[in-house]
């Protein structure tokens, strides 16, 4: 089932946890990861208890919580996997391999919950190492998404680095995809096609109300994100803020997979 929805992208994978993540989309028939931006642990398990049904990934800022304790984090990981969820932490590491290896540890200790992490690679390829690394000490594996492209306006990844970003990440296993621009359609398609088929395309900055967002944030449409090439749409304020999230969760959950089967 998975393969026939798929494609090409499920064909050309050889990672396990691409394959993975294409199977829980197909089982909920939704394409959306949940941006899950609250600042309160009750908030965050309201959340997940109203849209588990319909994201099929959640991604957490694990260090934008107010009242965070390692208990409630577990016990909120533990509820996300039996929603069925990958746990996608966009926590953008951006230093040298060891040191990243060691930031996977730490206070929040993300190598013991995350499936997903997100990273750039201004500091050169040894930062995949180390999360790789970082997951096999505690004897578990995982992706990572590199940021090809941003969302938000005026950021500093030009076409070449976004180039570089890619050259270097389709060689990687480590490497489960890319971040690539929500909001830009076109830029997407580019993207596209310098990624081929091997390799997911997350793209934040998407909402139906497309436009530009606080503080620089842009959106674009969730269709025309997937018909460009995107796998993924990650939608937070679009979900969160609204006064039904589980009502906006499912209308991104039908444009995302109504989209996949009209692409594909
Ligand atoms: P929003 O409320 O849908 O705007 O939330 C977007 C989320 O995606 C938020 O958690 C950001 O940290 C994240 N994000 C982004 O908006 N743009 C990017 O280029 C990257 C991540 Br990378």
């Amino acid at each position: 089932m998975a393969a026939e929805i798929w494609g090409e992208r499920w064909a050309e994978s050889t990672s396990d946890i691409s394959k993975k993540y294409m199977e829980i989309a197909v089982k909920k028939r939704s394409l959306v990861c949940l941006a899950a931006d609250r600042n309160t642990m009750a908030g965050l398990f309201d959340l997940i208890e109203q849209v588990g049904p319909y994201i099929a990934a959640l991604k957490t800022h694990v260090d934008l919580v107010d009242d965070w304790t390692a208990g409630e984090w577990s016990r909120f990981c533990e509820v996300a996997d039996a929603a069925g969820l990958l746990i996608f932490e966009d926590r953008k590491f951006a230093d040298i391999g060891k040191i990243t290896r060691n930031q996977m540890g730490g206070i929040y200790d993300i190598r013991s919950w995350s499936d997903l992490v997100t990273a750039h690679l201004i500091s050169g390829p040894d930062i995949v190492d180390g999360i790789q690394a970082a997951w096999s000490d505690v004897s578990r594996s995982g992706g990572v998404l590199l940021l090809a492209q941003m969302s938000s306006r005026g950021n500093l990844l030009n076409p070449k680095y976004t180039d570089e970003v890619v050259a270097k990440g389709k060689q990687h296993p480590g490497v489960f995809g890319f971040i690539g621009n929500g909001s830009r359609p076109d830029e997407l398609r580019e993207l596209r096609q310098k990624v081929g088929s091997a390799k997911m395309i997350w793209t934040p900055g998407v909402n139906l109300a497309v436009g530009d967002g606080e503080m620089g944030q842009r959106y674009g449409d969730p269709r025309q994100a997937i018909l460009a090439g995107s796998d993924c749409i990650i939608v937070g304020s679009g979900i969160h803020k609204s006064s039904n999230p589980a009502d906006s969760a499912k209308k991104y959950a039908d444009a995302s997979w109504n989209a996949l089967i009209e692409r594909e």
